[in-house]
């Protein structure tokens, strides 16, 4: 047994690239060039292979982390033949992953003139050790005025994809290829005619020949004109995924095209929409399901992951465009990356769950005293026991009598969990992310705070990992230390339930002789109505406030 640490490759130009998918967890055992997580520069997205066949012991790496050659990206435990198989950043292994320099390579079998106006030929340029890559786009058609650098077609290895521009601006006289076709350097593309001084100076050989962009990126245009070409044609908006191409990454292409799944009718739930291999599957299970069907299908479309069944698309009417500058002054800022990330999720969650809230108050009168006085007494041990843990300890009691709460759709099916890990969420300066609380029903109180209070610290300083933050089967987010009275929080699919808590107050209670003060915690329950119902929903908010208005019902 052998602990191998598997690192980022050589990936060309891409320096401090962001991990925008992490696609194996601890436990999972993976092959030699089995993609380990997806990382993407404003240029391009690429798959990150793994070096070593073994099993995933720890994860170094979490969502948003800037990532770069050597970069460790887990620890695997490799056995005797596994670590025989291993190739560390064997050229193979990196071409095979990493997409190609985004700097110009300096090869074209056609460079175009600087001012010509007879026919060029545009041909396939230096693509690195890429062969044989399939056609799986084209973008443009005989008769079509294209500019230098402007994308011609798409094509795919089994883990990069990436454009190719055009070395000249003219009209296409004629297209030598077709969706399918294998292509290596040199092959011809197109024909040009009337090209116009727009092509780049013939001595700058490295602009004549515009770099093969790859085709994820958000910015996959001004890839191809880093090094020299001047960026005359910018034929997308580097903010947005490339145009008419459904943003995913190549091996989730893939997976499509084998499952037949049309990718420009899969919602993606990733980071700026981008389109997982879940969200394929889930679409696919829809489809089967007959809770959604294709374009091809004649039906209506519905988001991806099940539950739109019939009434078309949502029909929207356009985001309200203003310029707020002409209000008065303002200021610009990117939203962070776990902003971006949280919310597309939370979109996903709000539109596609029917959920309601039920709102009740908890006595924690008795609680609280105890809760106190507890730590009063365990002060030298530098443990806080906090009324958190003991929401979550309730939670889960309350989650084994009520089992659908800690359940999950699958499509017609509910999948019940015998396991009760507990998510909170925890407010970070970069904005909002839930750690989970693993297997809670087996802990105490006191194990629940010292957890919560690590894996908040974790959170804060950004060091969460993908384990930290996977599995939840319900969550609980508590603004009690902040105030507030009520909220109705988004459910955290795919579970089906999460509990809002807010500021607890002294309020008079009717004791059914006189009102006495009672210290009184708001709770908000938001549900899934496709799995639970009202009444169970009251009844579980019932007997959560009567487990936290008298503690020991739990030992019961
Ligand atoms: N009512 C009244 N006071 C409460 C309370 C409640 N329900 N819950 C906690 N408090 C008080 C505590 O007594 C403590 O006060 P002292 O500092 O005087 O002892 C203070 O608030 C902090 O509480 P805590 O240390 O127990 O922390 P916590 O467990 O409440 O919170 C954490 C930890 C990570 C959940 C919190 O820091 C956090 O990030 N909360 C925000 C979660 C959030 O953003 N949710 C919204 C998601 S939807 O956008």
């Amino acid at each position: 047994m052998a602990m191998v640490e598997v690192k980022v490759p050589d990936i060309g130009d891409f320096s401090e690239v962001a991990v925008i998918e992490v696609l194996v967890k601890p436990g999972d055992t993976v092959k030699v060039e089995q993609s380990l997580i997806t990382v993407e520069s404003d240029k391009a997205s690429m798959e990150i292979p793994s070096s070593t066949a073994g099993v995933v012991k720890d994860i170094k790496v979490q969502l948003g982390d800037k990532v770069k050659e050597g970069s460790v990206v887990l620890l695997l435990e490799a056995d005797g033949a596994a670590a025989a198989e291993e190739k560390p950043a064997s050229p193979g292994a990196q071409q095979a992953s990493a997409a190609p320099k985004a700097e110009a390579p300096a090869v074209a079998a056609a460079p175009a003139p600087a001012a010509a106006s007879g026919p060029v030929e545009v041909r396939v340029p230096d693509i690195g050790d890429f062969k044989d890559v399939a056609v799986i786009e084209v973008f443009v058609q005989p008769g079509d005025t294209v500019k230098v650098e402007q994308s011609l077609i798409t094509v795919e290895s089994d883990k990069a994809s990436m454009e190719i521009p055009s070395s000249a601006a003219g009209v296409i006289k004629e297209l030598k290829i077709k969706l399918g076709d294998k292509l290596n350097i040199g092959d011809l593309i197109a024909v040009l005619e009337g090209t116009t001084s727009a092509g780049a100076p013939a001595s700058a050989p490295a602009a004549a020949a515009p770099a093969a962009a790859p085709v994820n990126a958000p910015a996959a245009a001004p890839a191809a004109a880093s090094a020299s070409a001047p960026a005359a044609a910018v034929p997308h908006d580097p903010t947005k995924p490339p145009i008419g191409l459904p943003y995913a990454s190549p091996s989730v292409r893939k997976f499509a095209r084998e499952l037949g799944v049309p990718l420009d009718e899969v919602k993606g739930s990733g980071a700026k929409g981008r389109i997982t291999q879940e969200d394929v599957q889930n679409f696919t299970k829809a489809v089967m399901s007959g809770q959604t069907s294709t374009k091809a299908q004649g039906g209506a479309k519905g988001a991806s992951g099940g539950g739109v069944t019939g009434g078309g698309e949502l029909n929207l009417i356009a985001w309200p465009k203003v310029d707020f500058a002409k209000f008065g002054p303002v200021e610009r800022k990117e939203l962070s990356r776990i902003k971006k990330i949280s919310g597309a999720n939370l979109m996903r969650n709000a539109v596609m769950i029917p959920a309601v809230t039920n709102h009740d108050d908890a006595d924690i009168t008795d609680l609280e005293a105890f809760r106190v006085s507890t730590n009063k007494e365990n002060e030298k041990s530098g443990v806080k026991v906090t009324m958190l843990a003991f929401l979550i300890k309730a939670s889960v009691h309350a989650l084994k009598k009520f089992p659908e709460f800690n359940s999950s759709l699958d499509g017609d099916a509910l999948i019940y969990k015998n396991y009760w890990h507990i998510g909170f969420a925890a407010d970070t300066p970069n904005g909002l992310m839930v750690p989970v609380v693993k297997d809670a029903d087996k802990k105490g109180v006191i194990q629940i705070s010292q957890e919560m209070g690590e894996l908040a610290k974790k959170a804060r300083d950004g060091k969460l990992g993908p384990a930290d933050m996977t599995g939840a089967t319900f969550t609980i987010s508590s603004l009690g230390g902040i105030g507030g009275r009520y909220f109705t929080p988004i459910i955290n699919a795919p579970e089906v339930a999460i509990l809002g808590v807010c500021r607890s107050n002294t309020e008079p209670v009717w004791n059914g002789e006189k009102f006495k003060p009672r210290l009184m915690l708001p709770l908000s329950l938001t549900w899934d109505h496709r799995v639970i119902d009202g009444a169970a929903a009251a009844r579980f908010n019932a007997y959560l406030g009567q487990l936290l208005g008298d503690f020991r019902r739990v030992l019961l």
